[in-house]
C-alpha cells in the first residue's frame, strides 16, 4: 500500500530562533506550542531534501536517525518528527524506547550512512528544557552554514507534511535500532575489551562507582562496564527519568551536569577511597567527570593524560599525515604544554595543537581528538565528543599501568607542569546588563596597566579563531581574554545554551610547576582581580557559581 501522506497548513507560525552552542534549547513551554515542534521539524525536513538533491548520494542517504535523552515529551517528540520525515521522503530510524546518547547517535548516523541525525537532548540543562541537536552524515554537529540555511527555512514554514507513525512502521519506513549495541560493539572494537576482561580477571576488588544522572547513560553503562568488561560497579541514578532526577531539596530542578554542584553522592563514594574508577556523565552522555580513590580529573588534565597514552586505541592511524589535538580556547592549554612530547611520540606526522572556539562541532571536524572546558572529550572514531569512551579509555590506562588516577595525573604535571583551571559565571534577566558587560570587555584594552585586587592588567583583547585548515577567520569574537600579572588569564564568552536571560562563563587558568598545592588559594587572586575589573569599569554584579567551590581538593597545605 502506498504511504499516506498528509499535509497541514500552520496557520500562524512562529518566530523560531537559530541554533545556539549546541542545537536549539528551549523551556519546555516554548516547544511544546501548538505546531511549534512540527514547523521546526518541517524546517529541517526542508533542509534534507535540498541537501539530499544537491549532490549524488548513496540510495540509503534518505535516511535519518532519531534520538534522545529521556526527558519529559521526548519519546511523543522522537515519534512526531519521524512522522515528518517520513512524509518527507525520508526513511527514518530511531533509537530503541527513543533513547540514545549523543555520541551513540553520531556513531549510528555514520553506521547507517544516514544524511544526517536528529538529537533531542538539551543536555546539562534540567528537565524543564528541552533541546534540539542536528548532526550531519559525518556524524559531525551541523556547522554554521547549516545551522544559518536550516534556520532561514524553518521561518519559512507554512506547511507540514507527515505520515501516521504506525501505518510508516508498517511499511518499514520507519524502523527501530538498539544503539546501545551498536555503540558497545564499536568500543569493544577501539578498547579491546577482551584484554581488559583479562586484566580486571588479574585486579580482584577492583571497584567501580558511577552516576548516570538519571540521563540516557544508565543502559549504556551498564551494557559496557557491567555486562561487557564485567567490572564491579555501582551505578547512582542508573535508570532513565523523565524528570531527570526531578527537584533538590529547595525545589529547584537538578541539573544533569557532571559538575562538583551536581553529584555530591558520588563526591562521598569517592572520598571512601574504595572506589578504583568513579565517572558521572551529563544527560546525553557526551560529557564526563571522571576520578577514582578521592580525585577527580579536571577535563583538561586528562585529555593530556589520554594523548600520552593515545597509541592504546591507536589515534595516529586515524589521521594520515597530521594530527590535530583539539581544545577549545577556553579549556585549560595542558595540551599545548606537550606538544614537543607529541612530535617526537609521533614522529610521522605533523603534529597541531589546535584552538577551537567552544562547541565540540569545531573539534569533530579535524577528527574529533580533544577536549573543552565543559568536561567534554573527544572519541575520535566518531564525531562527537564521549563520556562513556572517556571513563572506558582511563579504565584502560588504569588496567594497563597498574596505577591510581591521582599517580596518573601528578605523572603528566610532573612532566609538563601544571595548569590550574576553574570556571565561574555572572548572569542575570537584564539586557542591558549584557549589553553593559560586553561593552566593557570589548574596551577592556583601555584598562591595561591598572591594578584590579592585587593583579595588574597586561593585555587584553579578544580570541577570534582562524581555521587551521582553510585558513578563514570567525566572524565574531570567540572569547574576550585578560592577561593579569603572573600569568594569571581570564577568558569569558557567554553561554550558547541557556534557554532564558544570559550567562557570561568565565575561565580562569594559571600554569604553575608546583602542581601539588591547593587550589582555591591559586584561583582567588583571578575571580578577585576580574570581581574587581568589572566594578572599575561600572558593572555592579560579581562572579560566582565557580567550579572549584565544592571540588574535593587533594592537595590541603
Ligand atoms: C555544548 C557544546 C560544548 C559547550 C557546551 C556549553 O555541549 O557542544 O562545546 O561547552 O555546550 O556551552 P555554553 O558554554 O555555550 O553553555 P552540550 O553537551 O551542552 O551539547
Amino acid at each position: 500500500m502506498p504511504l499516506k501522506i498528509e499535509t497541514a497548513r500552520i496557520e500562524k507560525p512562529w518566530s523560531i530562533g537559530k541554533m545556539g552552542t549546541s542545537g536549539l534549547r528551549l523551556v519546555q513551554e516554548d516547544y511544546n506550542r501548538p505546531l511549534f515542534l512540527e514547523q521546526f521539524a518541517q524546517g529541517v525536513a526542508d533542509y534534507f531534501v535540498e541537501l539530499t538533491n544537491m549532490k549524488e548520494v548513496a540510495e540509503n542517504n534518505k535516511t535519518l536517525i532519531i534520538g534522545g535523552d529521556p526527558r519529559k515529551g521526548n519519546a511523543d517528540r522522537v515519534r512526531r518528527i519521524a512522522e515528518i520525515m517520513v512524509g518527507n521522503g525520508f526513511r527514518v530510524i530511531i533509537a530503541k524506547d527513543s533513547l540514545a546518547s549523543t555520541p551513540a547517535m553520531s556513531h549510528t548516523i555514520r553506521e547507517c550512512k544516514a544524511a544526517g541525525g536528529i538529537i533531542l537532548t538539551a543536555s546539562h540543562n534540567p528537565f524543564t528544557d528541552v533541546g534540539i541537536k542536528l548532526n550531519m552524515s559525518s556524524g559531525a554537529p551541523a556547522l554554521e552554514e547549516t545551522v544559518a540555511r536550516v534556520h532561514a527555512m524553518q521561518n519559512e514554514v507554512k506547511s507540514y507534511s507527515f505520515v501516521a507513525f504506525e501505518s510508516a512502521l508498517e511499511a518499514g519506513q520507519i524502523e527501530c535500532i538498539d544503539c546501545v549495541k551498536l555503540y558497545a560493539d564499536l568500543l569493544d572494537e577501539v578498547l579491546h575489551f577482551g584484554a581488559m576482561r583479562d586484566a580486571l580477571a588479574l585486579r580482584p576488588g577492583f571497584a567501580a562507582a558511577f552516576d548516570a544522572m538519571h540521563g540516557a547513560a544508565g543502559p549504556f553503562a551498564h551494557e559496557v562496564f557491567i555486562n561487557r568488561l564485567g567490572l564491579d560497579a555501582t551505578i547512582l541514578r542508573e535508570e532513565p527519568r523523565e524528570d531527570l532526577g526531578g527537584l533538590d531539596a529547595h525545589g529547584h530542578p537538578l541539573h544533569p551536569e557532571p559538575d562538583f554542584d551536581y553529584i555530591g553522592e558520588l563526591i562521598k563514594l569517592n572520598a571512601t577511597g574504595k572506589y578504583d574508577i568513579v565517572a558521572a556523565w551529563d544527560s546525553d552522555v557526551d560529557r564526563r567527570l571522571d576520578g577514582g580513590k578521592g580525585f577527580f580529573i579536571e577535563s583538561a588534565d586528562e585529555f593530556a593524560l589520554f594523548s600520552k597514552y593515545a597509541e592504546l586505541i591507536g589515534v595516529e592511524k586515524l589521521f594520515p599525515h597530521e594530527i590535530y589535538f583539539g581544545r577549545s580556547t577556553v579549556t585549560a592549554g595542558t595540551i599545548d604544554l606537550m606538544q614537543g612530547y607529541l612530535e617526537k611520540k609521533f614522529p610521522k606526522h605533523t603534529v597541531h595543537a589546535v584552538e577551537t572556539p567552544t562547541g565540540f562541532k569545531w573539534i569533530a571536524e579535524l577528527g574529533n581528538w580533544g577536549v573543552e572546558e565543559s568536561n567534554g572529550v573527544g572519541n575520535p572514531y566518531i564525531r562527537e565528543k564521549d563520556g562513556i569512551f572517556a571513563t572506558a579509555f582511563l579504565l584502560k590506562i588504569l588496567l594497563e599501568t597498574g596505577k591510581t588516577v591521582q599517580e596518573l595525573m601528578e605523572g603528566v604535571w610532573k612532566e609538563f607542569g601544571r595548569v590550574f583551571f576553574t570556571r565561574g559565571e555572572v548572569s542575570g534577566s537584564d539586557e542591558n546588563e549584557k549589553t553593559l558587560l560586553t561593552s566593557i570587555l570589548k574596551d577592556a584594552a583601555k584598562y591595561v596597566g591598572g591594578t584590579y585586587s592585587t593583579l595588574k592588567l597586561e593585555k587584553a583583547g579578544s580570541w577570534d579563531y582562524i581555521h587551521p585548515k582553510t585558513k578563514q577567520a570567525a566572524d565574531t569574537a570567540c572569547a574576550f581574554f585578560l592577561q593579569f600579572s603572573e600569568g594569571n588569564t581570564i577568558k569569558a564568552r557567554f553561554s550558547g545554551t541557556g534557554s532564558g536571560g544570559y550567562t557570561l562563563r568565565v575561565y580562569c587558568t594559571k600554569y604553575d610547576t608546583q602542581f601539588a598545592r591547593p587550589k582555591s588559594p591559586v584561583t582567588q587572586p583571578m575571580k578577585d582581580a576580574f570581581d574587581a575589573f568589572l566594578a572599575g569599569a561600572g558593572f555592579s554584579g560579581k562572579s560566582k557559581k565557580y567550579t572549584d567551590a565544592n571540588q574535593p581538593d587533594p592537595y590541603t597545605g
